[in-house]
């Protein structure tokens, strides 16, 4: 019996057990697993990584196999179903057994795949689920290498899906994907195309289809017996509501597979879609639905503290809340695709984002990794397809920088490498092309011309440079200099800057930063001549700042160690200053922000002002010192700056900007009165640095170094420590044994004494130091310098005397502590006056990181 659509649809509505049949649930509690070569095994929930910690211990994470077991009751009346194991995504080859049999195997790490289990399944009982997955190193397998870290696990939602025997296709490059693709869109006229396929078999069926506006609305519908299991349905949408960053209209698609005969719904597929269209233009910049829109916002990893890669949708969630909040429209997911919740959150917030493959740093030369490079490009755009949010599919990201940053590689292995990487490209280029017309193609490169000599940058329709102006290579002002060289060389070829941003450190804090410093002031002075050098030039489509947050990344050594710190927040995404500045250059509500959050105590000379930085998207900000003394001053580039001449003691500022109101609370202390107060409070000075270093455990401020002054303190001789070809303030290494590593890693070398001009007293001096040869285990290519630290292992010895009495002989600190470890001595003296620390060189330099000088 066939039942006319009126009765299918009066039944739909009208009838439970007709309703939706599709069954989609996670399964991801109660998980047992075990690693290779541990006997214990542990109950774990998914998302789950093994390398959460050992990520950022010293020494190589755990890359190899790891196995989750679990039962699973599948219910004696899911016989006449399918049933799928669904993964959005583990890393990074994948093998699922069910009751011992193969049910599927996956290659990559950050696709999502799904394995049919029917077959191997009993019905009515629980059957034995098993997964192995295997992060180790595979050379056919993208990513190679990279910054950051390749987390082992199942680490996104694992799901079992049920349809009806007969269903929307799931298996396959798409994970069940059907495309709506809107090949032409105007102000007038949207014109939509849904593409899928079926498994059907064999009997007669019937789609139904519709669309709802994004208020709920019914514009379209559809409903046809099925002649095919591939299907192309046209629609057409009149005044289409379209989808932008202000106004991120999605359209709703339903579609429903019937039995004709019973009325029942065997199969269900829904999924949102937007209506806009965009171009690149190598002069105007980036156009969307006919405006000009500069896109600026950031890249994001999806690692978080202490979870590595094992995140939850809501901290996704959370994380592009927080960049839609700061008024970017733009966002690169680098270096890989995200979540698929990620995509579906960057439609709903109004975010445009660059989604890309893991192609990164070097290719191998072998026709699986260009195959599984392929293949992954695949299985992002089918699966990615209808997320009106990504224009751009990205390919590569710096493919030449290991071959540059390789010493002694022959010429011909140079050539076989650069024509290996071409062909990638041209490979990756046509799947994007094949499958997908309507978005911009895009890779990133770094700062070198092999990209444009070797013609791999004609590849695709965009380019986005990599770009470390004022941090590996010299000068901010040579950003613009250089894109306009580019410009000019290339015409037609649309630019992005696809990275760029400095270390920072919420722990260093200065009003006088330097490249390399890792405080927070040169991350927000580098960030602010980036934004002004693109916003000058119209030609440019715009800006994604690396990174949104700090990230793991097991081979960096910088001021935290294991850390890539250029985030605009932190790991646990606690602002830092820059993100502030975001907010208030790209928002339009009234913003205010005082900036200095961890640089509230200020330890200055008296004669110094007190400079203090407000954000704030007005012409001009007001403050009210102490609740009554109010000062303006005029913003530019979104920064009121202040210099405040305040008494020690506490103080509170309160700015003002149209309706918004913010208060920091300043503690001021005079350098010259830190002597006079030494009964009350040590000093702690950090030795041969610029900048304070906050210990975020005491909150006590180890301040800035300074030349002897009488009736204060200082040193005597020396120099600032510069390790050798380092661009790092100090040295570049991890420093064990302490999580203060910025306290050593800067230090002063040669000094002859270091002195304190303090009343008689009983004292105690600790000195902080480390022998800080660099000895990193490899070259770390994003520290873009050469590894030619191995200067004093064992070679430097001084002798220590504290007012004339020798403390120390022959201190050798390679010799007796071990290079890179973080060394305290303390001791315990009186002093008929002032205190006098001196270090007498037996071979090689002194040096000294930090003292403290406590009165007792
Ligand atoms: C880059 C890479 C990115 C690194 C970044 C850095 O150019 O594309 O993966 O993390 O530089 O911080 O060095």
């Amino acid at each position: 019996m066939k039942l006319p659509y009126s009765l299918i649809l009066f039944l739909l509505i009208s009838s439970s057990l007709l309703q939706a049949q599709r069954i989609e649930k996670t399964i991801n509690s109660g998980w047992e697993f075990n690693l290779e070569n541990e006997e214990k095994s542990s109950t774990v929930n998914i998302p789950h990584t093994w390398n959460a910690e050992d990520a950022f211990n010293e020494g190589a994470y755990f890359r190899g196999k790891g196995t989750y077991n679990k039962e699973v009751f599948i219910p004696e009346n899911w016989k006449d179903k399918a049933i799928f194991l669904k993964f959005e995504g583990a890393n990074q080859v994948t093998k699922a057994y069910v009751n011992d049999q193969l049910v599927g195997e996956h290659t990559g790490g950050y696709t999502a795949f799904i394995f049919q289990l029917s077959e191997a399944l009993e019905f009515g009982k629980a059957n034995q689920v098993r997964i192995e997955v295997d992060n180790a190193h595979n050379q056919d397998i993208p990513p190679l290498e990279a910054d950051f870290n390749f987390y082992g696990g199942i680490y996104r939602d694992l799901k079992l899906i049920v349809t009806g025997k007969s269903h929307f296709k799931l298996e396959g490059p798409a994970a069940g994907t059907q495309l709506i693709k809107t090949p032409d869109v105007s102000n007038d006229l949207a014109k939509v195309k849904f593409e899928g396929n079926m498994v059907t078999s064999g009997k007669e069926l019937e789609l139904q289809v519709s669309i709802a506006d994004p208020l709920g609305n019914q514009v379209s519908e559809y409903n046809r017996p099925l002649d095919s299991d591939n299907f192309s349905i046209d629609f057409e949408i009149e005044q289409p509501q379209l989808w932008s960053p202000d106004d991120p209209n999605l359209y709703l698609l339903s579609a429903n597979l019937i039995d004709p005969d019973s009325g029942e719904i065997l199969d269900t597929y829904i999924s949102n879609f937007g209506c806009r269209w965009f171009e690149a233009d190598p002069e105007k910049g980036f156009i969307l639905n006919g405006k000009p829109i500069k896109l600026i916002g950031a890249n994001r990893h999806q690692d978080f503290e202490n979870m590595g890669n094992a995140v939850p949708n809501s901290i996704h969630r959370k994380d592009y809340q927080m960049i839609k909040d700061m008024g970017a429209n733009f966002i690169r997911t680098a270096h890989y695709p995200q979540d698929p919740d990620v995509y579906r959150i960057c439609d709903e917030l109004g975010l445009l984002v660059w989604t890309e493959v893991p192609v990164i740093n070097d290719v191998t030369d072998s026709e699986a990794y260009h195959q599984n490079s392929v293949n992954m490009q695949k299985e992002q755009i089918l699966q990615l397809y209808n997320h009106p949010s990504i224009v751009f599919w990205g390919i590569m990201n710096e493919i030449f920088i290991r071959l540059v940053f390789t010493r002694d590689m022959s010429e011909t292995d140079q050539k076989a490498k650069i024509k290996t990487s071409v062909e990638l490209a041209e490979k990756l280029e046509a799947a994007n092309k094949d499958l997908d017309t309507s978005r911009l193609s895009v890779m990133a490169l770094h700062e070198n011309e092999i990209y444009n000599t070797s013609g791999i940058a004609n590849i695709t329709d965009v380019i986005g440079w990599n770009l470390y102006f004022g941090w590996y290579t010299p000068g901010l002002e040579n950003l613009g200099k250089f894109l306009d060289d580019q410009h000019k060389k290339f015409p037609n070829r649309p630019l992005l800057i696809s990275e760029y941003g400095p270390g920072s450190d919420s722990r260093i804090q200065t009003n006088d930063p330097k490249p390399w410093d890792f405080s927070e002031a040169y991350q927000l002075k580098s960030h602010v001549s980036y934004l002004n050098q693109v916003m000058e030039r119209d030609y440019m489509l715009g800006m994604a700042a690396w990174n949104f947050a700090d990230f793991g990344s097991s081979g960096r050594q910088d001021s935290r160690p294991y850390i890539n710190q250029k985030g605009l927040v932190n790991f646990n995404r606690e602002p830092k200053d820059v993100y502030y500045y975001y907010k208030a250059r790209l928002t339009e509500d009234d913003f205010v922000y005082i900036a200095g959050k961890n640089f509230e105590t200020r330890i200055i000379d008296q004669d110094q002002k007190v400079q203090v930085k407000v954000f704030s998207n007005s012409e001009i900000v007001e403050i009210i010192l102490d609740d009554t003394k109010k000062m303006t001053s005029p913003v530019k580039d979104n920064i009121a700056e202040f210099q405040l001449e305040l008494d020690e003691g506490k103080h509170s500022i309160k700015a003002v900007s149209g309706e918004a109101r913010h208060t920091r609370n300043l503690n001021i202390k005079f350098r010259n009165n830190l002597i006079e107060n030494i009964q009350n409070q040590p000093v702690l000075i950090n030795v041969g640095a610029h900048s304070d270093f906050v210990d975020e455990e005491t909150g006590k401020i180890w301040i800035s170094d300074q030349a002897f002054k009488n009736n204060e303190f200082g040193y005597v001789g020396g120099e600032v420590f510069q390790q050798n070809n380092s661009k790092f303030q100090g040295t570049a290494s991890n420093i064990k044994m302490t999580t203060k590593e910025p306290l050593f890693q800067t230090m002063r070398e040669g000094l002859q004494a270091y002195k304190f001009d303090v009343p008689k007293g009983q004292y105690r001096i600790s000195l902080l130091m480390a022998e800080p040869n660099r000895g990193a285990s490899r070259e770390n290519i994003y520290n873009l310098e050469s590894d030619s630290g191995k200067t004093s292992e064992g070679t430097r010895s001084f002798d220590i005397l504290i007012n004339g009495v020798l403390v120390e002989k022959d201190l050798n600190l390679a010799r007796d502590y071990g290079i890179l470890q973080a060394v305290e001595l303390d001791y315990e003296i009186y002093s008929e006056g002032p205190v006098e620390i001196e270090f007498r060189p037996q071979s090689g330099k002194p040096a000294l990181s930090g003292i403290k000088l406590e009165k007792l």
